[in-house]
């Protein structure tokens, strides 16, 4: 049998599914998802298998207009993702159609999707009516020649196989880049620090989960086969630590539990997660957190 093996790039507007989809193909969560835009910060590679075929998924951040230095880096590594795959697969939002910002990635695949292969997947076909979706997938194949046109529900898993099969059929032949048990290229301490990242996401209100990031600082495999793990939550105010600790402590200790709990399923074993929350008036600009996010610190104004 020839086996096959090859990058995809998921790319799309925030909030467009591209996480909830790399966690479908892969059948486990290796990237984490949010109803709040801008969630994903660096690529998340995670592995699936189909047949003989390797496929690897590049979940990305969103696409969008950046400001300030870290939305610079973020849409830099999601360019960069789709630089290098094999296949890129925009993913548009059924419901939204082509926004602005779906015209701007449009343009920017002109140039990045040039020799390669480029498939379009509507996303949250749950949401829409059948009229709409075909009126919406005949404009967009206007706009850009995909090879292939898919309908999904990443979250409820509709179309989900048939975009792998395709792809699979699509990656070129080659030995598996991966051991085939493996369903991501993340080191595990930086899947704790997103784990944790994401349960304050979700309890946040607001700008705040922009403006805090979450590091492990230490993973201590105990005797007993448990993990002691510390976290370090950077916070850029005096007043942000107050919302993140919450009224007594509670909205910490509820986001360290979840936290954990999720870590525990993952890992199989029993873990001990330990938050502590800093304040870091500039951790925005500082090129350390970025090497702990996974993305690039670009010099320039802020
Ligand atoms: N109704 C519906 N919601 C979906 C579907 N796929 C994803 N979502 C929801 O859309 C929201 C965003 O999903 P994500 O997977 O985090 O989106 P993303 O593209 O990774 O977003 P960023 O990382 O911010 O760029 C979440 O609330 C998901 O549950 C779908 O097929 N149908
Ligand atoms: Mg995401």
């Amino acid at each position: 049998m020839t086996t096959r093996a090859g990058f995809v790039a998921l790319i799309g507007e925030p909030n467009a599914g591209k996480s909830t989809l790399t966690n479908a193909m892969v059948g486990a969560k290796v990237s984490i998802v949010t109803h709040k835009v801008q969630t994903t910060r660096a690529r998340i590679r995670g592995v699936a298998m189909e047949g003989e075929a390797q496929i690897v998924f590049v979940d990305t951040p969103g696409l969008f207009r950046p400001r300030r230095r870290l939305d610079r880096a973020m849409v830099a590594a999601a360019w960069g993702g789709a630089a290098d795959a094999d296949i890129i697969v925009l993913m548009v939002e059924a419901h939204r159609g082509v926004t602005e910002g779906v015209e701007r990635i449009l343009e920017g695949l002109a140039d990045i999707g040039k020799g390669r292969t480029v498939a379009l997947a509507i996303n949250k076909i749950d949401r829409v009516r059948a009229e709409t979706l075909l009126a919406l997938a005949k404009d967009l194949n206007d706009r850009y020649p995909f090879a292939e046109t898919f309908m999904i529900s990443a979250e409820k898993g509709h179309g989900v196989a048939d975009l792998r099969k395709w792809l699979a059929k699509e990656i070129p032949e080659g030995p598996w880049l991966y051991p085939e048990d493996q369903i991501a290229d993340l080191p595990m301490r930086m899947i704790a620090a997103e784990m944790t990242r994401e349960k304050l996401t979700l309890r946040l209100h607001q700008e705040l989960p922009y403006q805090l990031t979450v590091e492990t600082e230490n993973w201590e495999e105990r005797k007993d086969g448990s993990a002691r793990i510390d976290q370090l939550v950077y916070v850029m105010r005096d007043g942000h630590k107050g919302i993140v600790l919450g009224h007594k402590g509670e909205t910490i200790k509820a986001v360290s539990k979840a936290a954990r709990e999720e870590l525990e399923e993952f890992l199989g074993r029993k873990v001990h997660l330990f938050l502590q929350v800093k304040v870091r008036p500039n951790w925005l600009e500082e090129a350390e957190r970025y090497s702990e996010m996974g993305l690039e610190f670009k010099d320039g104004n802020t």
